[in-house]
């Protein structure tokens, strides 16, 4: 006993160990180029004359086309135009420090060699080379870390594959399956190609435990450094959470995690779809992602002629110029010290040092609100000088309260984000209470509540879409505690989210519920009042309704208890995201 005691702290720090040094290039990267490509780059979202509106690489299901008419795209997949290095400099260009290549999609075509599969595109095209291996190449000469995609459950081209319903109705063998194709051909990504950084395995489907452990014992075995992403299925452990695609979680995670994310609405190339993001949106997001501890890998998805579309191209580029003067602040930071989203903007950090990344530059004084580290220095980012900006911080005793002003220029230095650095000693430490902000805003995340029923503490998911609750149980009541400076009248704005499947959200009103303080009671019925579209799911729409006024008397603190009163049977539940307190005009 006594030597299991000594022996177990040993051996958990070694699994850490391990753990940190696989995961330590990625931490570090925080940006990197997802690449869908392969035969349904041909098609491009078109079918026997009919648009498909869905995501193109899913065109073989959508318009069910049989596999014998399907591989007949190899015969024409010619891309010419590909350039490795032209690839790899799109990538580096825009800050991005990684590339995830699908070097087999649900379709079950591989992208390189395979022994294994004659499905490939050496073997089955007239294109006849292994274009995996150019990029593997030019990742090592410009020092990118190039990983692959690997769809282990869905194969539309194999008999016992999952999911091809049209062509293989009936009973599968989906453990022959993995061993004639999947675990070949990971064997081959993994020993021919150099180090790989990880394999990003997607749609955890019905595979077993026991199958996605056998996967996930190959990769160790083969290279024991490279990362399994999020989505390998089997309820087996992974190197990190992937979120649901395009969607970016509303608070802090303080746990490895990614998001996989579109440029348009595509992930494969559809010739129809320029419903591009802004760089301004996508510079942004990346700022706000790494803000909450999180990596973006986002998606290129090339033509059948072997080119990166030219607005993807533009685009990315644009990130990158912002990047070129304040990559500092992505690359190896860590998450907000901070629980929550600032109108103003977010927070990365590292040992010493807060970025401010400013979107929406304040037209008077800015003020940050709780952080306890005593200021070194503050300056601008952009600023090669480093010339001081002037700030003060203040401590009331009497709220417990830390406030710290900057006084900033009149101008945004840089319209996308402008970043602050706040020098600070010691570790970044802050106040545990929900604070008023500057412009005298509370905001009360779902998340940051205390869930209880019948007076005991009770839980409350939090799904990934758009930071709703997934709320059933009307016993269950959400309160939190914050602390008021400015007495007043103050609007109630209750938040909640649309959900559902990508394209097709929904959402249900009619919650009675009632919102309390210090004796006040406001009864509201959740309705549909105004529509936000929101940057971090773009799937689901934020829904506001106006939930009445609360009074502050006085400074100090108070506590706000949200209480259903009667809900409504129905399929989505109450999407709860967050409350919003303004001054009452
Ligand atoms: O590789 C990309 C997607 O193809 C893959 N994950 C990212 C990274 C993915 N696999 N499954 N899903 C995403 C969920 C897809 C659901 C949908 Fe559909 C596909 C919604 C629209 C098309 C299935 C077919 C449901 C509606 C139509």
């Amino acid at each position: 006993m006594a030597l299991l005691m000594v022996i177990q702290p040993v051996l958990f720090a070694q699994k850490n160990i391990m753990q940190d040094e696989r995961m330590q290039w990625w931490r570090d990267a925080r940006f990197g180029m997802f690449i869908h490509w392969g035969l349904y780059s041909i098609p491009a979202g078109e079918w026997k004359g009919k648009e498909y509106p869905q995501i193109g690489e899913w065109i073989m299901k959508n318009a069910r086309i049989p596999v014998k008419e399907y591989e007949q795209l190899a015969k024409q997949f010619n891309p010419v135009k590909f350039n490795a290095h032209d690839f790899v400099m799109t990538a580096k260009n825009a800050g991005m420090k990684y590339i995830t290549i699908t070097s087999k999609h649900h379709d079950g075509f591989a992208m390189f060699k395979s022994e294994a599969s004659n499905y490939n595109i050496v073997d089955a095209t007239p294109y006849g080379k292994d274009l995996i291996k150019g990029l593997a190449e030019e990742c090592q000469k410009q020092g990118l870390k190039l990983c692959f995609y690997y769809s282990q459950s869905r194969d539309w081209h194999e008999p016992n594959g999952l999911d091809n319903d049209w062509d293989f109705p009936k009973e599968r063998d989906f453990q022959k399956y993995l061993d004639v194709k999947v675990k070949p051909q990971l064997t081959e990504l993994l020993t021919q190609y150099g180090p790989i950084g990880m394999i990003w395995f997607d749609t955890p489907m019905t595979i077993s435990k026991e199958q996605a452990q056998q996967l996930k014992d190959l990769v160790r075995k083969l290279q024991p450094a490279t990362i399994i992403s999020g989505r390998l299925g089997g309820g087996v452990e992974t190197d990190y959470m992937s979120t649901g695609d395009n969607v970016i979680p509303s608070t802090v995670i303080r746990n490895d995690w990614e998001v996989p994310a579109t440029l348009n609405n595509t992930w494969g190339f559809k010739k129809n779809d320029h419903e591009w993001k802004s760089p301004e949106a996508l510079t942004r997001l990346l700022f706000d992602i790494a803000s909450k501890g999180g990596n973006y890998l986002l998606n290129v998805g090339p033509t059948s002629e072997g080119l990166i579309p030219q607005e993807s191209v533009d685009i990315l580029a644009k990130v990158g110029d912002w990047m070129k003067i304040n990559s500092e602040c992505i690359y190896g930071t860590q998450a907000s010290p901070f629980n929550m989203e600032f109108k103003w903007g977010n927070i990365t950090q590292k040992e010493g040092k807060l970025y401010l990344g400013i979107f929406n530059w304040p037209a008077s004084d800015f003020y940050l609100e709780g952080l306890k580290n005593k200021i070194k220095k503050v300056y601008l980012l952009s600023d090669k000088q480093q010339k001081p900006l002037k700030f003060k911080e203040t401590y009331n005793q009497e709220t417990d309260h830390h406030r710290l002003k900057i006084d900033l220029p009149k101008q945004a230095p840089d319209k996308v984000i402008s970043v602050v650095v706040v020098e600070i000693e010691g570790t970044a430490s802050v106040e545990d209470f929900i604070c008023q902000q500057a412009d005298q805003s509370i905001l009360l995340p779902g998340i940051s509540g205390v869930a209880k029923k019948d007076g005991q503490p009770a839980e409350l998911k939090f799904t990934a879409r758009g930071g709703g609750a997934d709320w059933r149980d009307s016993d269950i009541s959400l309160s939190w505690k914050f602390k008021v400076e400015k007495p007043g009248t103050y609007q109630v704005d209750l938040v909640t989210t649309e959900t559902g499947s990508h394209g097709t959200p929904v959402w249900e009103g009619g919650q009675k519920i009632k919102i309390t303080c210090k004796g006040q009671s406001q009864e509201t019925t959740v309705a549909d009042e105004n529509r936000e579209y929101n940057p971090r799911s773009q799937y689901w729409k934020l829904i506001h309704t106006s939930a009445g006024k609360i009074k502050f008397d006085k400074p100090g603190e108070y506590e706000v208890s949200l209480i259903p009163i009667e809900f409504p049977q129905n399929k989505t539940g109450f999407t709860f995201k967050e409350i919003n307190l303004t001054p009452a005009k």
